[in-house]
């Protein structure tokens, strides 16, 4: 099934395009909200601080209740980030087919527009719906909210969430989950940890994903490393191939020990 996600009242990613504010006076330090530089016509840069703050907070509100309701069901929920085209899906795909015998798979896929993915993660087998956010740029706490209203999910399961390929909006955004993991392409340059920091200071885990294409591309690998921790000194990192599946058996380590942290914490009351 596929669930649209309602357009937003308060659309604070549309930024207006006049820049009319004048610089230097005092409230310019409020300029710079914590959802990045909004500008709307009419509404005091103090006023918009105020709408995204409140808005951060109700979804904080609503990823609470997602990961309580994921705690009692005894599913681990990780949430899959990257720009557009890193494998997401194909990893996915790959490993709803690799560990369906070790743990029951659901996967939440948000894109903007179709069901091309979700189409791909059910030809595995496993279970997938649907979220568009149509113009929104990433997935939210009450669109996650309402996909987990469709599923039934089994205890000791896994739910990955794949969010909307984008580096900067999906950072901000809770949606419940145990984790980020950021997946990042040899494809796209050694430098993106620190040119779009926020995300990766999110990440539990940076998966460096297409390691086939390094013998074709400039990409240092060390030097992402280094940049991904010096914006997040705890950040893992693998290097994997969805393609080939070179690394992957570290990728379901890691999930394996992500499970098992899961359910002592379940144990543990
Ligand atoms: N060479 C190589 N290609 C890959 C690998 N993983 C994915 N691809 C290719 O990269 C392209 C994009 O892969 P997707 O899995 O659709 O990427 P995505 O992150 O889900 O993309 P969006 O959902 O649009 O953000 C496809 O052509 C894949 O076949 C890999 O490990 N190696
Ligand atoms: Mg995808």
């Amino acid at each position: 099934m596929t669930i649209e996600g309602e357009s937003h009242g308060h659309d604070h990613h549309h930024h207006g395009h006049d820049h009319h504010h004048e610089h230097g006076h005092d409230h310019h330090h409020h300029d710079h909200g914590p959802l990045g530089a909004a500008h709307a016509p009419g509404l005091s840069p103090a006023r918009i601080v105020e709408i995204e703050e409140n808005i951060l907070a109700h979804n904080d509100h609503l990823a609470a209740h997602n990961r309580e309701d994921l705690a009692a069901a005894g599913v681990l929920a990780l949430n899959l980030v990257s720009s557009p085209g890193s494998g997401k899906t194909t990893l996915l795909a790959r490993t709803a087919r690799d560990l369906a015998a070790r743990a029951p798979i659901t996967v939440i896929e948000g894109d903007q527009q179709t069901s091309l993915d979700a189409d791909r993660i059910r030809e595995t087998g496993a279970r997938a719906v649907q979220v568009n956010t149509g113009k929104g740029c990433h997935l939210d706490a009450d669109m996650v909210r309402r996909a987990l209203g469709t599923l039934e999910m089994e205890p000791g399961g896994v739910l990955f969430i794949e969010n909307v390929g984008n580096l900067v909006c999906p950072a901000g955004f809770d949606l419940g989950e145990a984790a980020k993991v950021v997946i990042l392409s040899v494809t796209e340059g050694e430098d993106k940890p620190i040119k779009y920091p926020d995300m990766f200071a999110a990440a539990r885990l940076m998966v460096l994903n297409k390691s086939d294409l390094l013998p074709y591309v400039p990409f240092d690998v060390e030097k992402c490393i280094a940049y991904a921790r010096q914006v997040n000194p705890n950040i893992g990192v693998l290097t994997v191939s969805a393609l080939t599946g070179e690394g992957l058996d570290k990728w379901y380590a890691w999930i394996e020990a992500l499970r098992a942290e899961r359910a002592a914490l379940a144990a543990a009351g």
